[in-house]
């Protein structure tokens, strides 16, 4: 295409052999790192949780044909971030740092941090760019290192009020250290049962129940910063993102899909909802300019994944609308 001669030519004026080589070289260099990263996650061997959890209980699902699984596989699950490279890391070259406004700092090989006790949580992750009926969100199994365990360790300065966590490619979120409130936040190193894909931040990522992504779940990660609000912006913040994210109760319909043709008759709706940490309570529908009408809940498995619902519509001819909106039984309904 246009673009591409127009390159080319200009790299034939400028010495087209030596910047080729360059470029090969880097590739190479590339392609390698990618080899060594890869290797290196194939030969971790992940520890079992002290306390390994049940399966997922069949009870969370609602077995409508075409809602979202429950647990979603790596390979399905969506990937945001701002690396135009997947940042390769090979565990014998990664280090852990806490430090910042703790009393101890520390520094962590991959296997003193995997010699410490690992949970695993059951959590749904969710991107703040997300759109209504969008798929920037997934549920997993994480094992990791509780936050609130390390932190404990490095002891916190009582003035200190934000959590930072930078990854080796120099990304930030930042999130209260309030919100370590019990919940599960883990800096994870396996995802349903494997270590983290390389995509979903091999060898370590943080993980924060509640927290949209971006301010919480730090992938790459390379260093745990005790900071303050008033003293330091991550990423996202000077591009114009609140600097506190927690999630907002939201829901999805997964089936029918938007613009699909149906037979008229009994037709089941489902979707999931999710209001993390808070936990939904319940799950409406409506078709056109009808009332609301209640949904059939899967069970809940906690409050930090989501939940399935299904509802059961007699479509009739004609072309409908159907809207659905939760509730987290805590404060109002989802908005529109
Ligand atoms: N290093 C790094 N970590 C990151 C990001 C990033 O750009 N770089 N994006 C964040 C955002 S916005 C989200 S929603 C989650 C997405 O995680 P996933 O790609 O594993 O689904 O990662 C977070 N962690
Ligand atoms: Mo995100």
């Amino acid at each position: 295409d246009a673009v591409a001669s127009t390159g080319r030519a200009f790299l034939a004026a400028t010495g087209a052999l030596a910047v080729a080589g360059l470029a090969a070289g880097a590739a190479g260099r590339w392609l390698g790192e990618r080899f060594s990263a890869a290797a290196s996650r194939a030969a971790v061997v992940l520890p079992r949780a002290r306390r390994p959890l049940p399966p997922v209980p069949a009870s969370v699902r609602v077995g409508t044909p075409g809602v979202t699984p429950f647990i979603t596989p790596d390979p399905d699950f969506y990937r945001i971030d701002t690396a135009l490279q997947v940042p390769q890391v090979r565990v014998d070259d990664w280090r852990l740092r806490i430090g910042g406004m703790v009393d101890a700092p520390m520094e962590l090989s991959f296997d003193q941090l995997l010699a410490r006790e690992l949970v695993e949580a059951d959590i749904t992750l969710t991107c703040v760019s997300n759109e209504v009926g969008g798929g920037l969100l997934g549920t997993a199994r994480w094992l990791g290192v509780r936050l609130d365990d390390l932190l404990r360790d490095a002891g916190v300065h009582r003035h200190a009020d934000q959590v930072v966590g930078r990854s080796v490619d120099g990304y930030t979120c930042g999130f209260p250290v309030a919100a370590l409130d019990g919940r599960d936040a883990l800096v994870a190193v396996g995802m349903n049962g494997e270590p983290l894909p390389l995509e979903h931040g091999f060898p370590a990522r943080l993980v924060v129940p509640g927290l949209y992504g971006y301010v919480s779940a730090t992938k790459w990660l390379r260093e745990i910063e005790l900071t303050r609000f008033d003293r330091f912006d991550q990423y996202w913040v000077p591009r114009g993102w609140a600097a506190e994210a927690p999630i907002k109760t939201s829901s999805r319909i997964d089936t029918p899909r938007g613009l699909a043709r149906i037979a008229p008759g009994p037709t089941a709706v489902a979707g999931v909802a999710w209001a993390q940490t808070r936990g939904i309570a319940t799950v409406e529908v409506r078709v056109d300019d009808g009332p609301w009408r209640p949904a059939r809940l899967g069970a809940a498995l906690n409050d930090v994944t989501w939940r399935q619902w299904t509802f059961t519509w007699d479509a009739t001819p004609g072309r409908h609308t159907l809207a659905v909106r939760a509730s987290d039984g805590t404060v109002a309904i989802q908005t529109a």
